[in-house]
């Protein structure tokens, strides 16, 4: 039985252990990478914070403190989604959001058969990973599954 369900919501953790820094759930770094139609909620651990979006206008702009513990924004178009702490961007308080399609390994904006040999290569790897579709740290038939269903999506 191959699920191919995964977590439609990333959480970043904002200022983890009073650090001036944000941290996404999935990576532990400062790039978080999610499929169209998913969330990202932003989570205060410490400080006064922001979550701002670096573009003028932004497309989201939200206090990240004590009384305002979350942040929701749901990404609906792919690509590459820059920002920062108001008060903090000086001392490198940045992240990048990265949207693609689901199964887009490679952010080409097609899912095609590069893809598809991507996953196949990695297959059975573990860890943090592009061709990780679905977000579980494991290469496997449910990335090679959602790769399938997707393709030609894009292209
Ligand atoms: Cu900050």
């Amino acid at each position: 039985m191959v699920s191919i369900t995964f977590a439609q919501t990333r959480v970043v953790d904002v200022a983890p252990n009073f650090q001036m820094i944000f941290r996404d759930t999935y990576s532990n770094t400062d790039i978080t990478v999610i499929d169209v139609g998913m969330s990202v909620r932003w989570e205060w651990r410490s400080g006064i914070h922001t979550t701002t979006h670096d573009a003028s206008p932004p497309l989201w702009d939200a206090p990240i403190n004590s009384s305002n513990r979350t942040f929701t924004y749901t990404f609906t178009e792919p690509g590459e989604y820059p920002y920062y702490c108001i008060p903090h961007r000086i001392m490198g308080m940045v992240g990048t959001v990265r949207v693609r399609i689901p199964g887009d390994v490679d952010f080409s904006g097609c899912v095609d058969d590069a893809d598809l040999l991507q996953v196949l290569f990695a297959f059975g790897a573990t860890g943090v990973r592009a061709e990780d579709v679905n977000y579980d740290r494991a290469v496997d038939d449910a990335d090679l599954l959602i790769v399938l269903f997707n393709f030609g999506n894009g292209c």
